[in-house]
């Protein structure tokens, strides 16, 4: 090495070894992506060497140019820990390493998971053919000869990080006067909002979607959407559905709108599908759940699917013993909605009768997290009953 302090102040790379980089962070971004940053240190490298390990020894990946911070590597194998380093470099030679840092990438097998509805109202007609109800407590359907009393209801639901879905319903929460129908249908365009909508502004009724018989006491109620949120791949990927009563029985079908203080009974979609390499969830290793399986955050969306058998819970609402209808099933974590864990079933519980014990949980809605031992992830609400 010649006389590398007598060219220190000379300028250019190459005279003095660089500062290493600190601060590496890995995060996962899909099944095959994990997200790198670091911090840039040094004011003459030439590059940053990244490299990469599983198991063994760190074999060196990539170089990027000078001043360059992150690096998103691609064409990992899902659910997958990686560990990274990186270290800058010039022609007098390679900085030391940063720090390690690793990340496993999410599971790229089918997810499921419930969407919440993005926007509700009812429209109504006639004398009331103006005014906005998008923040009733409740969604009304109604038809009648005499619009004054006719009420449709809208629902939209966010698809956009999709690029395949496989599986979509959905479930409304609601009661009718009598039992009847209600029948779900495609309406468009999509800008409606939900603090404007009206009667004489709302979306026009499309294709029909599908139909639930309503009884007369509050409950669940699921109609199959997934062709109509299929289309919505090749589409803008917000979802608007319209409800209505096309037998005009004159009686009322009430459900409960996002803005009912018992928000756990708002609309949502059960939807299994894939997103994009890159988008999705992303939770850095801090803040991820414990226990096997990749990391994700509750009700987020996340990950690619190739459909197979969809994981069933029942009954549903509960009193308390909660059948699977998987015999895969690594793992089961229940939640309450505020995201607080309050169950965990590994395989030892489970005992191979995939049924699980809720009978002390209290009465209520929870979120049911779902490891499969192919790493499918689902994610289920239920309701414990008395
Ligand atoms: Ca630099
Ligand atoms: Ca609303
Ligand atoms: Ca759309």
């Amino acid at each position: 090495m010649p006389d590398i302090g007598a060219h220190e102040f000379i300028g250019g790379s190459g005279s003095t070894i660089p500062v290493a980089p600190t601060g590496m962070s890995a995060a996962p971004a899909s099944s095959s992506q994990i997200d790198l940053a670091w911090t840039d240190n040094s004011t003459n490298e030439d590059g940053f060497r990244i490299e990469r390990k599983t198991t063994g020894s760190f074999t060196e990946i990539a170089t990027v140019g000078p001043n360059t911070t992150s690096f998103n590597d691609t064409g990992l194998s899902a659910s997958t820990s990686y560990t990274y380093r990186v270290r800058a470099y010039n022609t007098a030679g390679n900085s030391g390493y940063s720090n390690e840092a690793s990340a496993t990438t999410s599971a790229g097998g089918n997810t499921t998971v419930d969407i919440f509805v993005a926007e509700d109202a009812y429209v109504r007609g006639g004398s009331n053919a103006s005014t906005n109800y998008g923040s009733a407590t409740t969604l009304v359907v109604k038809e009648s000869a005499n619009l004054s009393f006719t009420r449709r209801t809208f629902l939209k639901f966010d698809l956009t990080s999709y690029t395949s879905i496989s599986s979509a319903r959905l479930f409304v929460y609601g009661s009718a006067q009598q039992g009847m129908n209600i029948n779900a249908y495609k309406v468009s365009p999509d800008t409606w909002s939900e603090s404007t909508i009206t009667w004489n502004n709302a979306p026009t009724f499309g294709t029909y979607i599908g139909a639930a018989s309503v009884g007369t006491s509050d409950q669940w109620y699921e109609i199959d959407v997934t062709s109509a949120a299929k289309d919505e791949i090749t589409g803008n990927g917000t979802f608007s559905i319209g409800l209505k009563d096309d037998a005009v029985l004159i009686k009322t079908i009430t459900l409960f709108s996002k803005e009912n203080a018992q928000s756990q009974f708002r609309a949502y979609l059960v939807v299994t599908g894939s997103t994009g390499a890159g988008s999705g969830a992303r939770v850095s290793s801090s803040s991820a759940p414990a226990g096997p399986g990749p990391a994700v955050s509750l009700m987020t969306p996340e990950k690619n699917v190739s459909s197979t058998i969809e994981v069933r819970l029942y009954p549903n609402p509960t009193p308390g013993i909660l059948n699977v209808t998987k015999a895969d099933i690594d793992r089961v974590e229940v939640f309450q909605l505020n995201g607080a864990l309050v169950r965990v079933f590994d395989r030892s519980d489970l005992g191979g009768r995939n049924e699980i014990d809720l009978l002390s949980l209290g009465t209520g809605v929870y979120q049911v997290k779902i490891y499969q031992q192919n790493g499918e992830l689902t994610f289920r609400r239920i309701m414990k009953t008395n």
